[in-house]
């Protein structure tokens, strides 16, 4: 990735819906993932890093996605829109082929750069977001904690859960970053670190 300049997000289109393994596109490129709970703001972060309103779906039925959704980015880059977790009407066998799909994926494949995990800055930690990064952390897979919606509360407010969150995952302030798809705050940094990730 080095020696091409910078990476042109803006430049996107989509690729494929991916529902199984077997259907993965060939690995040609780099890619980044992004993971998080339903509703968490997943498709509004990456809109947001492309700067389209609508690439990604905005989905007005949590949970119903149950596909890796593929965007081609400046023809050198794949960013991947994982189904989000930790929605209660998933029926338990979907549940069961999502752990599937998305462990097997997050755990070989070997194109895969980084994991956006994305949480609720509003939130205190859930288990399955800990969950999530202790097993990346298990099969070493280099993950990124986002924890966005930041325009949603105060300054003080922000930094007191942003302290609870990174007490919570064990992350130092410098391991993650506060993010607000809203605003855009957040989209350069988010920016620099993953060029780190595609050295
Ligand atoms: N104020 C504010 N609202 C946000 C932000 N990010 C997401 N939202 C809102 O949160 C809701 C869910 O956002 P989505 O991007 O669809 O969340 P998702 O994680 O992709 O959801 P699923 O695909 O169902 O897993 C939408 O109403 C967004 O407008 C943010 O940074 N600030
Ligand atoms: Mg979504």
């Amino acid at each position: 990735m080095s020696g091409q300049g910078a990476i042109n997000y803006t430049k996107i289109s989509f690729l494929d819906s991916v529902y199984k393994a077997t259907r993965l596109p060939a690995p040609d490129f780099p890619e980044i993932a992004f993971a998080g709970r339903s509703n968490v703001g997943k498709s509004s972060l990456m809109n947001t890093l492309v700067q389209r309103r609508n690439l990604v779906k905005v989905s007005s039925k949590p949970g119903k996605t149950q596909s890796l959704n593929y965007f081609l980015v400046d023809e050198r880059l794949y960013l991947v829109d994982l189904p989000g977790y930790g929605y209660a009407k998933v029926p338990k066998a979907m549940q069961d082929a999502w752990q599937e799909l998305i462990s097997g994926y997050l755990e070989r494949r070997d194109s895969l750069r980084c994991v956006v995990v994305i949480v609720d800055l509003r939130h205190e930690i859930k288990v399955q977001d800990l969950e999530l990064v202790n097993w990346l952390r298990s099969v070493g897979r280099p993950y990124l904690l986002v924890y966005t919606k930041k325009d949603k509360l105060s300054r003080n407010q922000q930094h007191k859960q942003a302290a609870a969150l990174d007490a919570g995952f064990g992350v130092a302030p410098s391991d993650r970053l506060l993010f607000s798809s809203k605003t855009g705050e957040g989209r350069e940094e988010l920016i620099n670190i993953l060029d780190r990730f595609l050295i």
